[in-house]
């Protein structure tokens, strides 16, 4: 979708445009009603700070979207194939790395009781597990604020791709 069309869309379609990138109403209802945006640049920065900060609830809502780092997001939906594509990183077999996220998965779901989130395009395999690593050391208020950074990251990447294309 080019920048001029999601501009010109009506509410509805500009909205279902947004939701696969970050599904919080709050935050789609914000750009949507910012429009029209003058370039991608200032559309992209708009999506980092609309809804800031998000509530806890918005926050566990947004998450639910999202598979764990190193399990494939199952369909064949918007999201499961920007999911699968982000995660790409991660296909490369290395079992022993493997099985150190997916420990490290499940001791960060013991100690915040939600699901390790981090935008995973860019970064190797070895930088994710670091990163969780050093996360599990957080408070949960440290990792709420870390959180909603993730989701706004991967948010606007998703949205860079989606009006690039
Ligand atoms: C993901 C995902 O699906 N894409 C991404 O960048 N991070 N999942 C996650 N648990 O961090």
């Amino acid at each position: 979708m080019l920048l001029d069309d999601f501009n010109a869309a009506g509410r509805a379609e500009a909205a279902a445009a947004l939701r696969p990138c970050l599904d919080i109403e709050r935050w789609i209802e914000e750009i949507v009603g910012l429009r029209p945006f003058d370039s991608t640049e200032i559309l992209l920065q708009t999506a980092g700070r609309a809804a800031e900060p998000f509530t806890e609830a918005e926050v566990e809502a947004a998450l639910a979207h999202h598979p764990r780092i190193g399990e494939r997001a199952a369909g064949n939906g918007v999201e499961a194939r920007l999911s699968q594509s982000e995660q790409a990183s991660l296909g490369a077999p290395d079992p022993a790395v493997a099985a150190a996220i997916a420990a490290g998965n499940r001791s960060y779901e013991e100690k915040f009781g939600q699901v390790f989130l981090i935008r995973a395009a860019g970064r190797s395999r070895e930088e994710i597990l670091a990163a969780l690593n050093a996360r599990l050391a957080h408070t949960p208020e440290e990792e709420q604020v870390v959180i909603g950074q993730q989701l706004r990251e991967i948010a606007v990447l998703r949205l860079e791709g989606l009006i690039g294309a």
